[in-house]
């Protein structure tokens, strides 16, 4: 570890910057804060202001080093100078706030909370920015991981020297999301960039709450390769070298850094906030620091702007944006009827970045025929069969998470596929599942597939937010933006239940915007809809149930290499006129089960229809609602507690659709509203058992 703190920086070589046009880019940045907060705020045309005043020259600094077509940066709602630096149009700039039609996310998300899809690859891109404090980092460490894949792995020289950059806060330093980032950088030695903007304050909260003694950087001096730059951001002198030198370690290669700058926050962490909580002599001497004067006396001492060409750069600055302005508000409303357009992919309106997509991969051909071949394999194995051909098939799908490498994962699905396919493909990460998923945004946003791996369905908790900014990503950006990934989950329970190994909370998933669930029952269709899943444009949860791995009834045949299963197409188990049993995952083979005793108690076949839903977001609606048009009755079977269950959704639909159909009330049966018991009588007594649902059918079918 190093720390280079350089107020002399005469040892650093002189970098190239475009002062004119820096000033410029600082001026302009300048003259949008001034008219929002003295113009569009008080109109009521923005509500949320964020000044950059005082962070803004190192910002633009930065920016105008990103100059590689690969290089990508993460940002949050401070960053607006940065993203000024790398091109955004000004009109676009003061457009969004404005919540107006076009720009990044047509009206959907703040203004501030922006993106730079830059498809032309004139310098940086910068990601969908998250609301979220933390958000921002490990997704940069799946971006610089991705760099390293696409020079070395896939041979791409075009990526030697692309780096990663993630910006943020103080504050944020403490946040799960930076450590993630930090250990995954450094262990790895990417080239990631941890830029940090340190005004003291998180909001109102001082350095001294976030971490011992005051100074995170301080405490970083025993990190393993970090390099470690610090100073500060508001000398015209030093900051630009500090800067230069920070992005060309990173472009060597040699590893991550984290570079520092004190800089003063000029102005409440937003319009509203009048800072009571500093004391005066403080903002007294932020603003003795602005950074505006500082450099504009640099340069006119330095002959390279004289005071007259600093005024001509100030009055161009606030002429254009109040040009911008104006237009901006003669933009139009965005169209309500676009509201929910692109919470998924839409056939022949592909997303600017992200996905193999973008890029116009092409897959092999595939078909919704299966051609059985061999003799019955368990779940388990046909899952493993599956990621093996499409890792062979199609180099850009990474598998990863906690012992996926070396050991094949804890449940076995990814045995021997890191000798085959070798580490950088197949390898274990650190534990931390917000790393896991933040890097795997990363990684698809880099045109790569990602397919990392919840060790347990429960820990993909810590990484909630990963999944759920994932998850909105396309709407959120109108379509400019997508990750798909497939998130593996096992989960539910197995031959014991517990708290934690063995929830099943599937109807989570449903519920998070973006996500495609599938929960397959047995290993065909394991098989059909893993790969289409591996090769689709959205992201999937893939819930693999732990009490189907290896299952015998869950064994089937390979289905082969080119079997694919269509989202959203329940399988038909059993016909029958009397009753429609709605189940999926484990519940399924109790079902089946349940229905075949029933017809033989009552003698009658083509009793009870069996549907297995395989997928629930998207579901097959239609053949649900076809059945019970013509069954007249219905029970639904989960394992998931019943409260807010997917079950309650089906029954909401059914109620609004069929209810005049109907010849006994929709009814569940599922687990109550418990975690999953240890004790094995304790969990049979909570899941519905073969008999608790031919009970239920029982009563239904004789009201
Ligand atoms: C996870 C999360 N928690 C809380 C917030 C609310 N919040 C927004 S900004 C902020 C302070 C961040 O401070 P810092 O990272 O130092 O950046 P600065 O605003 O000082 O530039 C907080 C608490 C949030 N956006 N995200």
């Amino acid at each position: 570890m190093e720390i280079v703190v350089r107020d002399d920086a005469k040892t650093v070589t002189e970098p190239k910057f475009d002062w004119q046009h820096i000033s410029y880019l600082l001026l302009l940045s300048r003259a949008m804060d001034t008219i929002e907060e003295r113009d569009l705020v008080p109109a009521k045309l923005v509500f949320n202001q964020f000044s950059a005043r005082g962070h803004d020259l190192a910002q633009i600094l930065l920016g105008s080093l990103l100059t590689h077509p690969h290089d990508a940066a993460t940002g949050y709602y401070r960053s607006r100078p940065f993203v000024l630096s790398l091109g955004l149009d000004i009109e676009e700039a003061v457009a969004s706030p404005m919540a107006k039609s076009g720009g990044y996310s047509d009206g959907r998300d703040i203004g501030v909370v922006c993106n730079y899809p830059n498809p032309e690859r004139k310098g940086a891109m910068l990601f969908p920015m998250c609301g979220g404090v933390g958000a921002q980092y490990t997704p940069i460490s799946g971006w610089a991981q991705s760099i390293v894949y696409h020079r070395d792995q896939l041979q791409d020289a075009s990526y030697k020297s692309a780096i990663g950059l993630s910006m943020g806060g103080d504050s944020s330093m403490s946040t799960s999301g930076f450590w993630s980032a930090l250990n995954i950088s450094t262990t790895h030695k990417l080239p990631h960039l941890f830029y940090i903007e340190d005004n003291g304050y998180g909001i109102s909260v001082p350095q001294s709450e976030q971490t011992p003694g005051g100074d995170q950087v301080a405490n970083l001096a025993a990190y393993k390769h970090l390099k470690i730059i610090d100073g500060d951001g508001t000398d015209p002198v030093t900051a630009p070298k500090l800067i230069a030198e920070a992005v060309a370690h990173v472009r060597s290669g040699e590893g991550p850094c984290l570079l520092r700058l004190k800089v003063p926050r000029l102005c409440g962490h937003t319009f509203q906030d009048t800072q009571t909580y500093k004391p005066e002599v403080l903002i007294a001497d932020e603003q003795a620091r602005d950074p505006l004067p500082r450099l504009q006396g640099y340069l006119e001492e330095s002959n390279i702007l004289s005071a007259q060409q600093w005024q001509q750069l100030e009055g161009r600055a606030m002429a254009e944006v109040l040009v911008a302005v104006e237009a901006a508000k003669q933009r139009p409303e965005p169209n309500p009827e676009d509201l929910q357009r692109f919470v998924y992919a839409e056939a022949n309106t592909v997303q600017l970045r992200g996905g193999l997509a973008a890029d116009g991969y092409q897959f092999p051909s595939q078909t919704d025929q299966p051609k059985p071949q061999g003799q019955r394999l368990n779940m388990l194995t046909a899952i493993r069969k599956t990621l093996d051909y499409e890792l062979q098939s199609n180099p850009k799908v990474l598998v990863f998470g906690e012992d996926v490498g070396p050991k094949g994962g804890v449940h076995g699905a990814t045995l021997g596929l890191h000798e085959t396919h070798g580490q950088q493909r197949v390898f274990d990460t650190s534990l931390s599942e917000e790393g896991i998923i933040g890097r795997s945004v990363g990684m698809a946003l880099a045109g790569l597939m990602p397919v990392p791996e919840i060790q347990f369905r429960k820990y993909a908790e810590p990484a909630a937010e990963q999944l759920s900014d994932t998850g909105i990503m396309r709407w959120r950006t109108f379509n400019q933006f997508a990750a798909p990934m497939v998130v593996r989950v096992p989960g539910g329970f197995a031959k014991r239940g517990d708290p934690w190994h063995s929830m099943s909370d599937e109807v989570e998933w449903v519920h998070k915007v973006g996500w495609q669930l599938a929960m397959p029952s047995n290993a065909d269709d394991a098989v059909g809809l893993l790969r289409y899943a591996l090769r689709d444009n959205n992201p999937t949860i893939f819930f693999e149930h732990r009490n189907l791995l290896d299952n015998s009834w869950a064994r089937r045949p390979y289905p082969g290499n080119d079997y694919v299963i269509p989202f959203g197409k329940a399988k038909t188990l059993l016909q029958g006129d009397k009753l429609t049993l709605v189940c999926w995952g484990a519940m399924v083979e109790r079902c089946e089960l349940a229905a075949k005793t029933l017809a033989e108690q009552r003698d009658q076949q083509q009793l009870v229809e069996v549907i297995d839903l395989r997928t629930l977001q998207p579901w097959d609606e239609k053949a649900v609602l076809t059945s019970v048009t013509k069954t007249g009755r219905c029970l639904i079977v989960h394992e998931d507690n019943l409260s807010a269950g997917f079950g309650a959704e089906i029954a909401a639909v059914l109620a609004d659709k069929v209810f005049f159909d109907l010849d006994a009330p929709i009814q569940r049966l599922t687990m109550p509203n418990i975690p999953s018991p240890h004790n094995f009588n304790l969990l049979e007594a909570a899941l519905p058992s073969a008999s608790d649902i031919a009970d239920a059918m029982n009563n239904l079918l004789d009201i």
